[in-house]
């Protein structure tokens, strides 16, 4: 892989992986290799039942400045439908484990976009979000104006859409489109505090927590609430349902299996 690099375990730790956007020259621009590499890799660690919990970061400059724009700046209609860059953004939906996005400095159009198709967002103090397409004569195409709606309502997200302009953490924290700001110098360690914690709770109920939280945004109140009774109910079938509520009642930690 030449435009990601990824470490499992990380740390040291047996459940953690964490995966770097690695193209600094361009500030980690988005480009299709970049995105295919990006989704092969998240599918395999998808897949190993010893990853609990990924971490996606950039560097302390960019997390990632938005789309390759010199890959799309004369691209047709025709060529942007052909592009597999979409079909890889629509496989980042069926990752099953926490993704956590780790983001110092920008996270700018499809950046942003991307931070956003993760789990939740830990930002370094220094961070900056926009979807600056508007500024470029188009518009967000990977959830700019659907993910940043939700998560921060209609009239900031105009805002940020219609001029194009950067938020900061602080902002970005107030608004509610990350979960915490920490000194973007300690951001990787919070960020792993965050995934240890994660990763010792029960990885079936984390997944199908996961899972129900993402439908949130996909069905109806009603809907949402019997998807979520179903999981509840499914996770009664896990031994780690039993081993949690066995260890409450001896007063012990729980030792989680994984099934
Ligand atoms: N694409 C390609 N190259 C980029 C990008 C980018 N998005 N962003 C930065 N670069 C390159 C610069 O061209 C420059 O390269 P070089 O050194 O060869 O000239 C290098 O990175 C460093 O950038 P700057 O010199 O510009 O650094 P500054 O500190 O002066 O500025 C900024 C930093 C403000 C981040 C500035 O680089 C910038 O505005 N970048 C573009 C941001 C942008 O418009 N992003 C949105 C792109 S469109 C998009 O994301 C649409 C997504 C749609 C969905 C995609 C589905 C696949």
């Amino acid at each position: 892989m030449e435009n990601i690099i990824f470490e499992f375990p990380y740390l040291g730790h047996e459940h953690i992986a964490l995966v770097r956007l690695n193209r600094p020259k361009v500030l980690n621009a988005l480009s299709t290799d970049l995105m295919q590499e990006l989704v092969d890799c998240f599918l395999m660690l998808d897949k190993n039942p010893a990853v609990r919990v990924i971490i996606l970061t950039g560097n302390e400059r960019a997390f990632a400045a938005g789309a390759d724009i010199g890959q799309m700046a004369t691209a047709s209609p025709i060529d942007q439908i052909n592009d597999q860059r979409f079909r890889t953004w629509e496989t980042l939906k069926t990752i099953t484990k926490p993704i956590i996005a780790a983001v110092n400095g920008f996270a700018l159009g499809g950046g942003c976009e991307l931070a956003m198709s993760c789990d939740l967002i830990i930002a370094g103090d220094d961070a900056k979000f926009s979807q600056p397409e508007i500024k470029i004569g188009t518009i967000p195409g990977a959830g700019g104006t659907q993910r940043l709606t939700r998560a921060i309502g209609k009239s900031k997200a105009m805002m940020m859409v219609l001029t194009g302009d950067m938020i900061d953490a602080k902002t970005a924290y107030e608004w509610g489109l990350v979960a915490k700001v920490v000194p973007a110098i300690t951001l990787l360690q919070e960020t792993f505090e965050l995934a240890k914690t994660i990763s010792d709770r029960a990885p079936v109920a984390v997944r199908l927590a996961k899972e129900a939280v993402n439908k949130s945004f996909e069905m109806t109140l009603k809907d949402g609430m019997d998807f979520e009774r179903r999981n509840f109910y499914l996770t009664f079938a896990s031994a780690d349902q039993k081993e949690g509520m066995k260890a409450f009642i001896e007063k012990r930690n729980p030792e989680y299996q994984g099934n």
